[in-house]
């Protein structure tokens, strides 16, 4: 059994005095798609080995207790009166998930929660929607339910959207909930189909922490969102054209005089984004990673100009990666304004990659970042036992096929 969920069973039972039922949920990284999932795109993420523990045990006083290990605090609510009341606190979370699945129709009765984790928080490897994941998990399975997974992970975006406040798009918490051992997961986020890529053995995906925190819930990640939306607005209203994604370049240029430089920009990114999510999935199916590689760091490269979502540590990262022999292609993952770069190297020189990198980043930025050799993890159905909601029959009805 994993550390984190066999230790949070372990003071789950000291501190509620009843053993619990323990679940789990990965945090996630992002190899290709930025910005796109909330504009019905593509993206290519990954489960990683980071994890969100949930323990749950019944209690009689119709209340939903919920004690976070990682900040050592623990917070009540009454389930029968529970409304949309965000506290600006990490409880929002999981009382936003509550708040969600009783929307969704699921019997909730009182409760104890534990949730720790070790996912690294702000570093845009979706700490949220594992903290989200974990919770709906046990939920779920306190009531004696289940929910398919594109369900789950609307639930899941709900509370982030709805009760946390935060304007995320549905990338997360499917993948997250979804994703498979050995592979990388193209989602189409219109759809919902998905296809799950083997990554080669000869790669590892490298993530590195800049160590500048970034949240999703604040400022510039919805700053985005909405000159996206405003791009939207006049494709529609000029075009007729309903989603971003059925857009051309030639459109947008012919709508430009009626955007602003910004929401043009924004609205480029995430074209020419898709269209880089589609040539990656055939570098993958080839086993070309040198193509893979380029295209991360043109991926990059759009962030950073179009989409102005990267920070100067982050550049800097993404700079000593890619002059690195051993590293394909580099680039920032996440919503942006910090957190993670993910790197893919060759399998034999990663560590020697990691300590290349550390020490320049240190040299030149005078930060020390954290560096971690990633394998494709399972997301929480497969750990939970749940293979059947994503069976390889039910994945050949549901692969994206040709987009
Ligand atoms: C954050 C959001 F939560 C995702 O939905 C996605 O938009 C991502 O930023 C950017 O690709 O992780």
């Amino acid at each position: 059994m994993v550390r984190v969920l066999e230790d949070t069973l372990r003071s789950h039972a000291q501190r509620f005095g009843q053993e619990g039922r323990g679940y789990i949920a990965p945090a996630r990284v992002n190899l290709i798609g930025e910005h796109t999932d909330y504009t019905g795109g593509l993206v290519m993420p990954m489960a990683i080995g980071f994890q969100t523990a949930g323990v749950i045990s019944a209690r009689t006083d119709g209340r939903a207790v919920f004690y976070s290990a990682n900040f050592d605090e623990e917070v009540a609510i009454e389930i029968a009166s529970l409304g949309r009341q965000p506290r600006g606190h990490w409880s929002d979370y999981p009382a936003g998930v509550l708040w969600s699945l009783l929307l969704e129709g699921v019997a909730i009765e009182g409760f104890s929660m534990s949730l720790a984790g070790d996912v690294p928080l702000g570093a845009g490897l979706s700490s949220s929607a594992s903290v989200e994941v974990a919770t709906a998990m046990a939920l779920l399975g306190h009531a004696g339910a289940s929910l398919p997974l594109e369900r789950l992970a609307k639930g899941c975006r709900r509370a982030e959207n709805e009760y946390v406040g935060a304007k995320s798009g549905i990338m997360d918490p499917f993948v997250v909930a979804g994703a498979v051992k050995h592979r990388a997961m193209l989602l189409d986020c219109r759809s919902l189909q998905f296809d799950l890529l083997p990554l080669p053995e000869s790669i590892r995906v490298v993530v590195c922490n800049s160590m500048v925190k970034h949240a999703v819930a604040t400022g510039e990640y919805g700053d985005r969102r909405d000159e996206v939306e405003a791009g939207q607005a006049v494709l529609r209203d000029r075009l007729g054209i309903q989603l971003l994604r059925d857009s051309t370049l030639a459109n947008l240029e012919a709508c430009r005089e009626e955007m602003t430089t910004a929401s043009f920009a924004r609205c480029r990114h995430i074209l020419t984004e898709n269209a880089r999510v589609i040539a990656a999935r055939e570098a993958l199916l080839q086993a070309d990673m040198i193509r893979f590689g380029s295209l991360m760091v043109e991926a990059h490269a759009s962030m950073r100009d179009d989409f102005a979502a990267s920070c100067p540590e982050v550049d800097t990262l993404v700079e000593i990666a890619i002059d690195q022999t051993e590293c394909f292609g580099a680039r920032m993952t996440g919503g942006g304004f910090g957190g993670c770069t993910v790197n893919i190297v060759q399998a034999e020189n990663a560590e020697q990659f990691v300590s290349a990198l550390r020490r320049e980043y240190a040299t030149r930025t005078g930060i020390e970042a954290d560096c971690f050799v990633c394998e494709p993890s399972d997301g929480a159905f497969a750990l939970a036992g749940q293979e059947r909601a994503i069976n390889s029959l039910e994945h050949e009805n549901r692969s994206v096929g040709s987009i």
